[in-house]
């Protein structure tokens, strides 16, 4: 075998495997396979596979001590309606003062959607089609417009979908945003290995890497240069969401007032779970801290708990949409002093190779991935802060083909909530009673984005535009 001092590193830490065909591989297929171990962090690999990997460990998290999590109740729910006022007016100030930018994470691999492309190309809108991208775009302009403060965009992809996320934008002329504010970074990634911890070759010259989970977009933002950015622009607050989910407000002044004014170094947003298996992660303390334990960790059981009012006791569900303070984010990404995001193991059905370097497609797991997920992060900050919100404002993903959080799904709360903003000025609008229209319409986010934007736009129509089938407001 071709000696390398990175071979000889792999090799003594038990992960010769690497390079079993390496001297089979042409010069240029050597480079690239050397230049992907050298992004392994070996001694990592080894500190999960002995942590998460030790027999028996499939065991789960540790649920000691856990209690459900205070949060700010909406006004409609008991909430003090003078303080959400109170946010919402800073929440306003702080994006005049260009103090927030958004963030999208978009690296995830969307297998169950089975759409080929990266997420946000996925077309969503009722009538136009658009793409969960310019939807985003056309938020985000508009708030810009609306806070006389053109927002950065901080876009995180994967390496599988990078160069054709921002091919998509490029085509799209960035959908009228300024493109020196939209900033692209990959994730990193992590090995898979089998469940001795080996890392697993994906060909003869590629090892299986995927991406490191959405927790690691806190050290992508930090290595990508994009804090620095922030703190040159005077940027101290990001609006973090998901790529899957239309319908967030991907700059909520509400949310972004509470945050500031608690002087909270991480924030979240909670919906009530429609029901006990609905897979969202649940808001908990836990040694006087707060936590996010996935819907995959906490037992059934206890996702069924009920309040003797009947309510579910674990009620508070994590959609995935937070703020986060730069500087924080800058100390997480270091880690170091007691803070670290742990890795969660993911047993997955990985694409391999045999000894003899056959192709294998493995019918079931035969090794893990390790991810970090972004939550994570809540028990290390200062005066961490949950609020609800409405879900039909904030929530509803495209996750499956079919079923729940799907694309029909996903229109349909799109058009209940066009609905809503027409019915709130007086249009007649005739629906189902879940508020469904018969009509097929759609607003744009550049006529309104939300229930405050849509009412000023449309006050400015005169005379009001007449509803009927098709109608596009834009
Ligand atoms: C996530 C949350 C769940 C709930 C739900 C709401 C986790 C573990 N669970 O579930 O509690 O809040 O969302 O919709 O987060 N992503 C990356 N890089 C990665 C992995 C994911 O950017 O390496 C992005 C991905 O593009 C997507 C988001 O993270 O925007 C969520 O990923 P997911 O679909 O794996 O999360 P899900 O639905 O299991």
């Amino acid at each position: 075998m071709a000696s390398h001092p990175l071979i000889e590193k792999f090799q003594q830490a038990g992960q010769g495997q690497v390079f079993a065909f390496f001297d089979e591989l042409a010069p240029e297929a050597q480079r690239h396979l050397l230049l992907e171990a050298a992004e392994i962090d070996l001694a990592e690999v080894a500190r999960l596979t002995a942590s998460l990997l030790a027999p028996g460990d499939a065991a789960g998290a540790n649920l000691a001590g856990l209690a459900p999590a205070p949060y700010e109740p909406l006004p409609a729910q008991g909430g003090d309606a003078a303080a959400w006022m109170k946010a919402k007016a800073a929440g306003e100030a702080a994006l005049r003062a260009g103090r927030v930018a958004a963030f999208t994470v978009a690296g995830g691999q969307g297998t169950r959607l089975g759409y080929d492309g990266p997420k946000g190309t996925f077309p969503v809108t009722p009538l136009k089609r658009k793409t969960l991208f310019q939807v985003f775009a056309e938020k985000i302009q508009a708030a810009g417009i609306r806070y006389g403060r053109p927002l950065h965009w901080f876009i995180m992809t994967s390496h599988q979908n990078h160069a054709a996320t921002v091919t998509f934008f490029e085509e799209h002329r960035y959908f009228g945003l300024d493109q020196g504010r939209v900033h692209f970074f990959r994730q990193g990634r992590m090995p898979a290995v089998d469940f001795s911890g080996r890392i697993l070759l994906e060909t003869k010259g590629t090892i299986a890497l995927s991406p490191d989970g959405h927790g690691g977009s806190l050290r992508a933002l930090e290595r990508s240069g994009a804090l620095d950015l922030m703190q040159r622009e005077g940027i101290d607050t990001l609006s973090y969401f998901q790529v899957d989910n239309p319908l967030v407000r991907c700059v909520d002044p509400a949310f972004i007032g509470w945050h500031v004014l608690r002087g909270s170094q991480m924030s979240s947003k909670m919906v009530p779970k429609a029901y006990p298996e609905e897979k969202l992660g649940h808001f908990c303390t836990q040694d006087g801290r707060l936590v996010v334990v996935e819907y995959s960790d906490l037992p059934m059981a206890m996702q069924r708990e009920t309040t003797p009012e009947g309510q579910l006791r674990y009620l508070a569900g994590s959609i995935a949409i937070h703020m986060l303070d730069r500087e924080f984010i800058r100390r997480v990404a270091r880690g170091g002093a007691g803070i670290e995001l742990p890795f969660h193991r993911a047993d997955k059905k990985i694409p391999t190779v045999d000894a003899a370097g056959q192709p294998v497609k493995p019918e079931k797991a035969n090794g893990v991935k390790f991810e970090m997920f972004v939550f994570d992060a809540l028990p290390f900050a200062q005066n961490p802060l949950v609020i609800e919100t409405s879900r039909a404002d904030d929530f509803s993903p495209v996750k499956n083909a079919e079923g729940v959080d799907s694309p029909l799904t996903c229109r349909d709360d799109q058009l209940r909530q066009f609905t809503r903003w027409l019915r709130g000025q007086g249009a007649r609008v005739e629906a189902d009673a879940s508020g469904r229209p018969a009509a097929g319409l759609e607003v744009s986010p550049l006529f309104g984005y939300d229930e405050d934007s849509f009412a000023e736009a449309w006050k400015k129509h005169s005379p009001p535009p007449v509803v009927s089938d098709g109608l596009y407001l834009s």
